[in-house]
This record gives C-alpha cells, sequence and structure tokens, in this order.
C-alpha cells in the first residue's frame, strides 16, 4: 500500500518536475510523433564503435542522447543490427576509405552526412577531416530529426563559410552582465578552477550545435586583472570543458595592463618594456591554454585606454598585440567601434574616418571587428561604411544578440532579418553583388581570416536568454556565422520545429509573428530612420527628449534635430557628408530622395514636417502611424499566442504571454513618448483615427528608473 501512494506521489510530482522551463534550448529531444518514430528509429538502429578521442566521444553522446529522446530507444541497445548503422568518421578512417566520400572539400570543420551501403547494411556516414565536423554532422543529423524531415537518402555536405564564429560575453568578473537581461554571468569567476558548473558543458553543446567555436569570457570594458595567474587559471578551466566541443577561449585585454598588473610606467606600443610586458603573458597564457584563441581589445573608444593615449595608433596597438600572441597562432580582434572625445564629427563617420586610412597595416592575424551599423547597434541602421572600404584588412562583423536598443528581453523581436538585412546589403565595392556577406566570408577580396562575432544574450536565468524567444536571436546568430547568407525566415523555423514543436498549426503563426517583430519594434521605437531615441544611460524606453550631459552625440536631440521646421540628420553633402563613405552609387542613392529607401529616410535627410511620403501622407502623419502600426503588431502577437496555447507547454506558454503584455505596454509607451515629444515641433493634429497619447509629456519626461539592469 506505502509503496503504491509513493509511486503515485511520484507520478503526481512527474510532470512537475519535468515542466518545461527553456532550459533544454532548441536540443529537447522530445518523442517525434509515433507514426514517423519507426522509420527513424530504423535508419538508426545502431552507433558503430567510433574512435574514442574527447570530440568523438561527446558527438556519440550527443548522438545517442538524441536518438534516444526523439526515437525512444537507445540507439547502442539494438547494435549489431542488420540495417540502420550510423557510422562517425574522421579523417581517412578504414572503415569509410573507399567509399568515394569528398573529404577533401570540407576543410578542417566542414562535415558530410551521406546514406551508403557499407558490408551490406544501410548505413548512415557521418563523415569529416576532423572529429569537430563529426560533432556538428551530428548535431545537424539529429536536427533533421527534430524538424520533421526524412533520413532515408541523405547527401548533405556542409561547410562554414567564415573561419571564426564568436560569441562576445560583456560580461564582468563580478558576475554582472554589461547590457545583459538575462540575469548573472554564467561565468562564476569565484567559484572556478575548483568548480566548474555542469552548466558549462550545456552551453558549450548549445554552441557546438550551431557552430559556434569561440567566445570571449568577459567584458570589452575591460580589467586588467583578467589577465592575472589566478584568473588564467579559471579560464584553463573553462577551455578544458569546452574543448571537445571545438571552442576556444579569448579574454579581453585592458591596454593599460602593463601598468596596471605589470608594474610598467606606460602601456606605449612601442616601448620595448611595453612589448616584453604582452609577449611574456602571451606566453604565460599559452602554457596554461595551449589552444588559447587571442584577445579582443576595446581601445581609445569610451574612456578605455589605447595607444592614442601615447601619440600612437590603432596599427600600433594591435600589431603589437598581434606579435605577442602571433607565434602561438593567436588571433587579436581590435574594435572600430570607436568615437573621440574632441572630435565634433558626426559620430556616424568617425569610426570609418579612424580605421579607412590604416588598410593594409595591420598583421595577417588582426581581425578589425566592425560593428553592423556606424552609431551603436539601433533598431535599425544602414550598414556601417567600412564594410567593403578596407578589402586589404581582415574585417570582423560585430552583432549584438542582447536587445540593449530593442526592447531587452522582454519584447519579442526576433533578429535574423535585421541580421540578414545588413549582411545582403550591397556595398558595391566592386560592382554589384559586393554584398556584406561576401566580404564578411572573406570571399569579395580573397581573406582567409575571416570572423562573425555576436555579443551575447546569455546569463544565469534558467531560460539563458532571458526569454524563450531570445534563444532564437543567439541561435540565428549561429546559424549566419556559419552561413552568413543562409535564409532567416528558414532559421526561423527550424528554431520554432525545435524549440516548440513542429506541428504546422504552431510552426506558421509562430514563424510569421517572429519574421514581421523586428519591423514592429523599429515602427513603435525609431521609424523612419530615427535613431538613438532611448532613455539615458539604461537605454529602456523612450527618451526622445535627452539632452545635455558630456556629450552631445550620446544624446537623442542630436540624432533626431527635431525642430519647428523638420525632422531628421542630414548627411548628405549638405550636412556631415557621410554618405560619401560610401562606394559612390550607394552614397549617392542614400543622398537622393528619389532613391533612398523610407526606412532609412531620417537617418540621411532632415526633411520638412510636410514633406510627402511615398503613401501620400505627410512626413508628420507617416511616423504617427507608423508608431501605431508597431503597437498593431504587438496586438497581433498577443491575439496569435493566445490562441497558441493548445500546442504550447503551460510554463513557457505563460512566461511568452506574461512578456508580450510588457511589450505591449512599453510599446505603447514608446509611440505615447514619442508622439507627446514630437508634437511639441511638429505642432500639428495627430491624423485622423490615431488616439492621443495616454498621458502628457510631463509624465513620461519624469519616469525614472534606477534599478534598470544591464547598465
Ligand atoms: C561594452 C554601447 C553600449 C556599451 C558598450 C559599447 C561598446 O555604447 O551602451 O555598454 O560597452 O557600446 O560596444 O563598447
Amino acid at each position: 500500500m506505502r509503496f503504491l501512494a509513493l509511486v503515485l506521489g511520484l507520478l503526481l510530482l512527474a510532470p512537475a518536475a519535468r515542466a518545461e522551463d527553456g532550459y533544454d534550448l532548441w536540443l529537447r529531444y522530445k518523442p517525434v510523433a509515433e507514426s514517423a518514430r519507426v522509420a527513424y528509429a530504423a535508419r538508426a538502429a545502431a552507433i558503430a564503435p567510433v574512435a574514442e578521442t574527447p570530440t568523438l566521444t561527446v558527438a556519440r553522446a550527443e548522438l545517442e542522447r538524441g536518438l534516444t529522446g526523439l526515437v525512444g530507444q537507445p540507439a547502442s541497445a539494438a547494435a549489431g543490427a542488420r540495417d540502420g548503422v550510423i557510422l562517425l568518421a574522421s579523417g581517412a578512417t578504414p572503415a569509410i576509405t573507399g567509399l568515394g566520400l569528398p573529404l577533401k572539400t570540407l576543410g578542417e570543420e566542414g562535415y558530410l552526412i551521406r546514406t551508403v551501403t557499407v558490408g551490406g547494411k544501410a548505413t548512415t556516414v557521418i563523415a569529416a577531416n576532423r572529429d569537430i565536423g563529426v560533432l556538428y554532422g551530428v548535431f545537424r543529423y539529429l536536427s533533421l530529426i527534430q524538424t520533421g524531415q526524412s533520413v532515408d537518402k541523405l547527401d548533405i555536405v556542409s561547410v562554414p563559410k567564415v573561419k571564426l564564429r564568436m560569441l562576445n560575453h560583456w560580461d564582468n568578473l563580478d558576475r554582472h552582465v554589461e547590457r545583459g537581461y538575462s540575469g548573472q554571468s554564467i561565468f562564476d569567476w569565484w567559484r572556478l578552477p575548483g568548480h566548474v558548473d555542469p552548466r558549462m558543458v550545456d552551453y558549450a553543446r548549445a554552441n557546438a550545435s550551431l557552430g559556434i567555436n569561440g567566445t570571449v569570457l568577459n567584458n570589452v570594458n575591460a580589467k586588467a586583472d583578467s589577465l592575472t595567474a589566478p584568473f588564467i587559471a579559471k579560464a584553463a578551466a573553462l577551455a578544458d570543458t569546452f574543448r571537445p566541443y571545438g571552442i576556444k577561449v579569448y579574454l579581453t585585454a585592458r591596454f593599460s595592463s602593463p601598468m596596471e598588473i605589470g608594474g610598467l610606467k606606460t602601456a606605449d606600443p612601442l616601448d620595448p618594456a611595453v612589448r616584453a610586458f604582452w609577449k611574456a603573458k602571451a606566453d604565460e597564457i599559452y602554457k596554461t591554454i595551449p589552444d588559447f584563441g587571442g584577445f579582443l581589445v576595446k581601445a581609445n573608444s569610451e574612456g578605455q585606454p589605447g595607444p592614442q593615449d601615447y601619440g600612437r595608433t590603432h596599427v600600433d596597438g594591435a600589431n603589437m598585440l598581434a606579435d605577442a600572441v602571433g607565434p602561438h597562432g593567436g588571433v587579436v580582434f581590435w574594435r572600430a567601434f570607436v568615437y573621440s572625445h574632441e572630435q565634433p564629427e558626426d559620430r556616424a563617420k568617425q569610426g570609418y574616418n579612424e580605421f579607412k586610412p590604416f588598410d593594409g597595416q595591420f598583421r595577417d592575424n588582426v581581425v578589425i571587428q566592425v560593428k553592423n551599423g556606424a552609431i551603436d547597434f539601433q533598431p535599425r541602421e544602414p550598414f556601417h561604411p567600412l564594410f567593403g572600404a578596407m578589402p586589404k584588412t581582415n574585417l570582423g562583423m560585430e552583432f549584438q544578440i542582447t536587445k540593449e536598443y530593442l526592447g531587452f528581453s522582454t519584447h519579442l523581436v526576433y533578429l535574423g532579418p535585421m541580421f540578414e538585412e545588413t549582411l545582403a546589403s550591397d556595398t558595391m565595392a566592386k560592382g554589384k553583388g559586393s554584398t556584406v556577406a561576401k566580404v564578411i566570408d572573406g570571399s569579395l577580396d580573397g581573406r582567409k581570416l575571416t570572423a562573425m562575432a555576436g555579443v551575447a544574450n546569455i546569463g544565469s536565468d534558467r531560460n539563458w536568454s532571458g526569454s524563450q524567444f531570445d534563444q532564437a536571436n543567439w541561435y540565428v546568430f549561429g546559424r549566419l556565422a556559419w552561413d552568413p547568407e543562409a535564409g532567416t525566415q528558414a532559421i526561423a523555423q527550424d528554431w520554432t520545429r525545435m524549440t516548440f514543436g513542429a506541428d504546422p498549426r504552431l510552426v506558421t503563426p509562430v514563424v510569421s509573428m517572429m519574421m514581421g517583430s523586428r519591423e514592429a519594434a523599429v515602427d513603435y521605437m525609431t521609424p523612419l530612420g530615427l535613431h538613438h531615441q532611448m532613455g539615458e544611460g539604461h537605454h529602456y524606453g523612450p527618451g526622445p527628449w535627452v539632452s545635455g550631459g558630456p556629450r552631445a552625440d550620446w544624446t537623442s536631440v542630436y540624432y533626431a534635430k527635431a525642430s519647428e521646421t523638420g525632422i531628421g540628420f542630414d548627411r548628405t553633402a549638405t550636412g556631415s557628408n557621410a554618405t560619401a563613405q560610401y562606394a559612390p552609387a550607394v552614397g549617392a542613392c542614400y543622398a537622393d530622395l528619389k532613391c533612398v529607401d523610407e526606412k532609412d529616410l531620417l537617418w540621411f535627410h532632415h526633411l520638412p514636417w510636410d514633406y510627402r511620403l511615398k503613401s501620400g501622407d505627410t512626413l508628420w502623419d507617416g511616423m504617427v502611424k507608423r508608431y501605431g502600426r508597431g503597437v498593431s503588431y504587438v496586438d497581433g502577437m498577443n491575439r496569435t499566442w493566445a490562441g497558441l496555447a493548445p500546442y504550447v507547454d503551460a510554463r513557457r506558454h505563460r512566461e511568452v504571454s506574461d512578456y508580450l503584455k510588457i511589450q505591449r505596454a512599453e510599446a505603447q509607451w514608446w509611440r505615447d513618448a514619442s508622439i507627446a515629444w514630437f508634437q511639441t515641433f511638429a505642432k500639428r493634429p495627430l491624423p485622423a483615427g490615431e488616439p492621443a497619447p495616454n498621458h502628457t509629456l510631463e509624465y513620461y519626461k519624469a519616469l525614472g528608473f534606477p534599478f534598470a539592469p544591464g547598465i
């Protein structure tokens, strides 16, 4: 009787214990539909033995775990099965020589998955030149089953187009995350290296499933402490954990470290003692972390120290560090996100002005890491003019996955279309088709050291990214880093199927909701090319009235330039002439009102309130309508999601519902506060049918958020 009560008790508890909370990300491996299970199980009845290298061991374990979950039986249990063998093979293994597999085309990290017959048995070969390719292939194979595709006749070859596929964590050593909206840092520096949280393995699995192969562990606003022996030991413990998953660790390097931890009086990059400090530091790190990736540096930007403090250049600084890590195979990522304290120049022009003249002068192991746009991860920015302008330099992309300017973690904004918009932009540097994607994958200028970095949105929250849907932004970033030309709608479909399930009644509306979500955020925050209109410091909510302070280019009024006569930043020849930084055809189009896309209108032009938009609306009316359109879209997402309750587990459904309500209220707040502010200049009524703001302008201006996260 007591036993029965216990079993019943456990059964009652079980659903709660199993409730999904998002921890499993897109690697949930929930059972596929009964009808499909038999076919999949037949294809995956046994895994042939594999060499026990660290990476092949985790590859095999992942395959077993995935198949067990998806197909419902341990694949190994049926070893010896006549058919349905899966063969994992790396390099010239006897098991696969003679199969005529095109291994040569796979490079160091690519893989192939092919259905063949080996020894009379129907076999799925997952092969690569190196073990890591096999692990990537295993994740791909599992994703085929997760997304409901056939695995009967496979002939897949996949090779990453970008060499360094990186996450950048803006994580401080005290676990506070700059611009982090998902809890604390996942890197528990205090307990490392003695204790490595098992979560680190799941972090590595998730990244490897996307092909991410590098992670910068600490903030670009760096502390020299991260380069001291105790912290190197901590980083080494993480590196050991990540290594089987093909992930290298990198650290940020504070440029003044020679003074702060090296006892020197200068950090001048041409000073022999400084150069010796960095060389010795690199040697010390590589002794502990033999495959250390290298350094990421923010120099002479927003108060960070750098070579210009000594009258030296970015080239002097970057090359000095490159010489230190170069002999070990390390790389230096040097950020182009710079704007000077003294410069009255349009901030959008400064990165280009500083870096373009140095084209061809950086060492081969330096990557200049360029943000997608010239200001700062705004909801919409035209592509950065440096793309296409430095053909003799390794240029890497920096995207922001964490949503500093896009509603933190409570707004559902799928960033895929935003990333895709930048990557598909045509720089025209070498004629039509010179897309940013082709700069990034190196094909435009024949560059080998290619890179894409994403500022991570990962934290200690149980769901990793602060919300269920923000996981999609980590996911799409990884997929685009592998292939910058991949379509983000298809990626959203994969993510939805793997994260919530393959039922089309769920997938179709969710994907459609995701695909329009970024445009909606642009509408309710900064329509028609407006930018940098958020609250001061924390960047939460609207703050179009922000003015004063230490520098004009940290204010909203500097960017909107609203007055009674009009609104917008003139970046044509009559203004800052930033359009001249683009290839002539691109710049001419941006500068021409007949050519520029209205989505970028006020980024490049200052226009009267009565300027006629293509719709026939005046600029003022069109702006107001767009704010409202954004709010309506969020209404639509709320409705759609409410109707999806039957297809989503209760806990995740509830969390998303709550956040969508927050987003709805905040979208309204953005609309109302922005309209209230700009109407003081436009002095025009709202178009018919557009309701007045809910509160007075004074009300919105008085709101304060001293405890907003991520500052
Ligand atoms: C890490 C913006 C952010 C800062 C960030 C900076 C950068 O200015 O607000 O928090 O600092 O970009 O990218 O370096």
